[in-house]
């Protein structure tokens, strides 16, 4: 008998889509006609499914909230950005062409520190929070502050991001219960299970999804011209017209708003170089590979 149920794609390997419905899940095709519009199901779509037993057809999928290009995921809400106070040191240059990637992607950042059992974590959690970015900090290795992240992740959905070795699946794995794969984890383990490098989301047992996000941490910012990148910085949004040059970069410009609140210790110093440093990469960008 057939059914038309609603549901999630959680994963898609080898031209299946693998839906997420109630408490079952449906190995799909999906219907010729994306093709011919133009729409390719992506993981994180919230679709309809008709259903013949375990296998089924998608047979429409519903307007997207967002949309990440790499990896492709669709109505992620919140993106979560691991740094680890220690091991690996703290790379913020990195976290902040992340924290920017994820602000051009129209979706909201957050900062996660995990390791606060190897290092004290306060001068970073001072910049994010003087951006303005909501802070997280936790140990997954001593399961502090996992119910406080816990809390955060219910109800949407989450993609965790960060270097190699920040604890991206020691977190997942902790509050999904699944067996992820982590630096911890037996080669033997490993090496059978985990070979694949899928992207997939994981239902939380409060309500929610989470998922990792391999490859994100290496993406360039690019696409915007250096005059927007401000935009993407929150803490500079109230600086908007307040510099003595209208057009301002807020670099060498005298009477700048940018660097008041800077001096006075408004915007940490951490997130103001690697402002620079995003701004002069992309003034070196060709006009025409701009969107
Ligand atoms: N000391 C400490 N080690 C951790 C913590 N979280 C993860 N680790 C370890 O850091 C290594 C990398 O973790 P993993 O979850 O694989 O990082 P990923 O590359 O971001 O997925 C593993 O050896 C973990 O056991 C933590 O909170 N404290
Ligand atoms: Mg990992
Ligand atoms: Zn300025």
């Amino acid at each position: 008998m057939i059914m038309r149920v609603n549901g999630i794609i959680i994963k898609g390997i080898g031209g299946f889509y693998y839906v997420k419905a109630s408490h079952n899940v449906y190995e799909c095709k999906a219907r010729g006609v994306f093709r011919k519009e133009g729409v390719t199901p992506t993981i994180g779509d919230r679709v309809t499914v008709e259903a013949d037993g375990e296998k089924g057809s998608i047979v429409e999928i519903m307007p997207r909230t967002s949309y990440l290009l790499r990896p492709p995921v669709a109505n992620i809400d919140t993106m979560l950005i691991v740094i680890a106070a220690a091991e690996p040191s703290p790379n913020l240059a990195v976290a902040d062409k992340m924290l920017v990637n994820a602000e051009i992607s129209g979706i909201k950042p957050a900062v996660c520190i995990n390791k606060t059992d190897l290092a004290e974590s306060d001068e970073i959690k001072d910049a994010y929070v003087k951006a303005g970015y909501e802070v997280i900090e936790v140990s997954a290795e001593k399961n502090e502050g996992i119910d406080t992240l816990r809390t955060f992740l219910k109800g949407k959905s989450t993609a965790f991001a960060g270097l190699s070795g920040v604890g991206k699946s020691s977190l997942l794995s902790l509050i999904t219960d699944d067996d992820l794969e982590t630096g911890a984890v037996s080669e033997k383990i490993r090496r059978g299970r985990h070979t694949t490098r899928h992207v997939e989301l994981f239902e939380l047992a409060d309500g929610g999804y989470v998922m990792d996000t391999p490859g994100f941490s290496q993406l360039e910012v690019e696409g915007i011209r250096a005059e927007d990148l401000q935009r993407y910085f929150p803490e500079m949004a109230d600086c908007d017209g307040k510099c003595r040059f209208r057009g301002c970069a807020h670099i060498n410009e005298p009477d700048c708003a940018v660097k008041d609140k800077l001096a006075d210790g408004k915007i940490a110093s951490s997130r103001y170089e690697s402002y620079c440093e995003l701004y002069e990469k992309l003034k070196q960008t060709k006009e025409w590979l701009i969107k």
